[in-house]
């Protein structure tokens, strides 16, 4: 069964990466004069040229909870910041029917789920690295060798780690917990993550950790936003990138949909 509250919205992105309408040029042959004095002159105009039919049907990206998801918020980011003009599809993260849906969407049952040009990639760093390779101009990688092999490694260590401040400190956008106190375990995920930014802001001179926007940045984009909604204490130079990244537009838009979004899901909106 679809789930009753999914929706597809045409995503406001910049332009297509793909072609979405090819065009065939058709040469039409030029009468002889001869031939054309003997038919009327409509007769002789050449034919309308029709462009070919070559639609392919938008990329549609499966997100879920715009509040909750910090996954989605990755891939949708990564998807905005690579240009692409996709549809996206929203599954409600409170309705029963949601893993159905998940398994037509994705292979995985997760979201995010990417489908372009036939292709259905699932998992937040394939979909990073395809975007990389359909938009190689967008810099989702850094264009240096060494720094794009920095990039990668705090992106695996991202999507790989920081197990204890995602069970202690959920992506919650609309909540907000002043005084928030953090557990040993999330502690040491908290310091190892500014120590990441420190450096990257120190080594390439920011305001993003890779000096421009990239690919790492989506990835630590939900952090920025958990360390608001937890209140985690943060030095100035981490204080004004969080601040970079939650004011970029696109970040802005989304968190503006998940503010208002109905979605409740009691277990992340404990008191505490
Ligand atoms: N490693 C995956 C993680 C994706 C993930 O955990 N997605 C969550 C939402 S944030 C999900 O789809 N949960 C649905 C479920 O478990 O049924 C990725 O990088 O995309």
């Amino acid at each position: 069964m679809r789930a009753a509250s999914s929706k597809s919205t045409p995503a406001s992105a910049a332009a297509p990466a793909s072609k979405a309408l090819a065009t065939k040029a058709v040469k039409a042959a030029a009468p002889t004069k001869s031939a054309a004095s003997k038919v009327p002159k409509a007769a002789i105009r050449p034919p309308a040229i029709k462009p070919k039919a070559t639609l392919t049907p938008k990329p549609t990206l499966t997100v879920s909870s715009k509040n909750y998801s910090s996954w989605s918020l990755r891939g949708w980011l990564l998807c905005r910041m690579a240009g692409l003009d996709f549809v996206e599809q929203q599954l409600s993260a409170a309705d029963p029917s949601i893993r159905a849906e998940l398994l037509l969407q994705s292979s995985s049952f997760l979201v995010p789920c990417l489908e372009h040009e036939g292709l259905r990639i699932w998992d937040t760093l394939a979909i990073a690295e395809y975007l990389h390779e359909i938009a190689p101009g967008a810099g989702l990688l850094p264009k240096d060798k060494a720094a794009r092999a920095h990039c990668r490694s705090i992106c695996g260590e991202m999507h790989s780690g920081f197990a204890n401040l995602r069970s202690a400190l959920p992506m919650n956008i609309k909540a907000h917990h002043p005084g928030f106190k953090v557990w040993t375990g999330a502690q040491a995920d908290i310091e190892r993550i500014l120590a990441i930014w420190r450096e990257c802001l120190k080594t390439y001179g920011g305001p993003y950790l890779f000096g421009a926007i990239s690919m790492a940045d989506a990835m630590y984009a939900p952090v920025c936003s958990r360390f608001t909604t937890y209140d985690v204490k943060l030095d100035p130079a981490t204080r004004a990138y969080c601040r970079l990244v939650l004011s970029h537009p696109s970040i802005k838009e989304w968190t503006a949909a998940a503010k208002i979004e109905p979605d409740e899901l009691e277990e992340l909106d404990v008191e505490f």
